[in-house]
């Protein structure tokens, strides 16, 4: 999402602007007051607007909200540069609203997709170490797959693990959804060519020590023999310098999105935005409880803005389980 700012005498010519501009689509984020004679600002943004240059139409007020950015940031432990970058950018993004300012730095900073509404032409293979939440991850994009009417495959190459077919067969059993097992990468490639029509199709993959280059060699051939986009599941929380090395040793199988878990057990988001950050990987969206059906929230600049203000510890949950902007 990008996120503009719109200056006119009247809310309705606001919202005007906005709409010639964005279209009916515009999500509003945030309507200021700008004083006796200055008129009205609108924000607003669209979801899934290609990127363009960065635009304030009207610089406006100063609002110094560098103190209490800098001190949320420093609360998640983000290295002091990152620190710097962020509100550098989050001064460029006036708004009485600092989550807005702040969802404009992060806007700029980092890159943000949407869980999957339609068959994608390449295979998703979701890339971990072990216990971070990859199967559960399949488990909930089947269970957003069956809600958008997506017709979908999974294919696991996890058959070493004790009970991880089982575990992965039991999720697709519930939702119906084929499950078919590859314990070679040439054997991928026939489960892969033998789909014919539009589907969505999901890899679930053994876990793996990312520093460890044999294990991450044949994950990738694994990759390459399907020609899939990997997507890193990493969970919140730890050491952001842990966190950013793990998700650079992935770098090797070219992952393109993120998906952090178990946000609902974390308070310190650091690690998940020195990741995204260090690999140049696109939120997809965020495990936000263990539950299936209901614990994959989509991610935008504005939830996750808000997931790192102070008052996130009673809203988090709620703010990205509702994706509320
Ligand atoms: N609370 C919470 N638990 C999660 C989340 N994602 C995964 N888990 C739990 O983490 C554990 C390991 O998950 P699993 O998907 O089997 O990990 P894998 O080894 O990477 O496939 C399981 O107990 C999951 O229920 C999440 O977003 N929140
Ligand atoms: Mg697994």
């Amino acid at each position: 999402m990008r996120l503009k700012h719109y200056i006119a005498n009247s809310l309705p010519e606001a919202m005007d602007q906005v709409r010639v501009d964005l279209g009916e689509d515009a999500i509003i984020l945030a309507t200021d007051e700008l004083g006796p004679g200055k008129g009205v600002r609108v924000t607003a943004g669209l979801d899934d607007e290609p990127a363009h240059d960065f635009s304030i139409i009207d610089p406006a007020e100063d609002v110094d909200f560098v103190d209490e950015i800098t001190e949320v940031l420093d609360f998640h432990r983000l290295p002091a540069e990152m620190i710097d970058t962020l509100v550098g950018h989050a001064m460029g993004v006036p708004a009485s609203e600092w989550h807005i300012s702040l969802a404009g730095a992060l806007d700029d900073h980092f890159h943000f997709g949407q869980i999957p509404t339609c068959p994608i032409s390449k295979p998703l293979m979701l890339i971990g170490s072990p216990g971070d939440g990859k199967t559960s991850t399949i488990a909930k994009l089947c269970a957003k797959a069956r809600i958008s009417e997506i017709p979908t495959t999974v294919i696991t190459i996890d058959s070493e693990k004790t009970g991880g077919i089982e575990q992965i067969a039991a999720f697709c059993h519930r939702l119906q959804i084929d499950l078919d097992i590859a314990e070679a990468p040439e054997k991928l490639t026939e489960c892969i060519d033998k789909i014919t029509e539009e589907r969505l199709i999901l890899i679930d993959t053994m876990g793996i020590n990312p520093f460890d280059e044999d294990a991450v060699d044949y994950l990738a051939e694994f990759a390459q023999a399907s020609n899939a986009v990997s997507t890193l599941i990493i969970p919140a929380g730890g050491d952001v310098y842990e966190a950013a090395d793990k998700a650079a040793a992935f770098t090797a199988l070219a992952p393109k999105y993120i998906i952090p878990t178990k946000l609902d057990m974390t308070r310190r988001f650091g690690g998940l935005l020195t990741a995204a950050h260090s690999a140049n990987l696109t939120f997809m969206a965020a495990g936000t409880s263990s539950q299936i059906a209901d614990g994959l929230s989509p991610i935008n600049p504005v939830s996750l803005a808000r997931l790192l203000l102070p008052t996130r510890l009673e809203s988090q949950q709620h703010t990205l389980a509702t994706g509320t902007r």
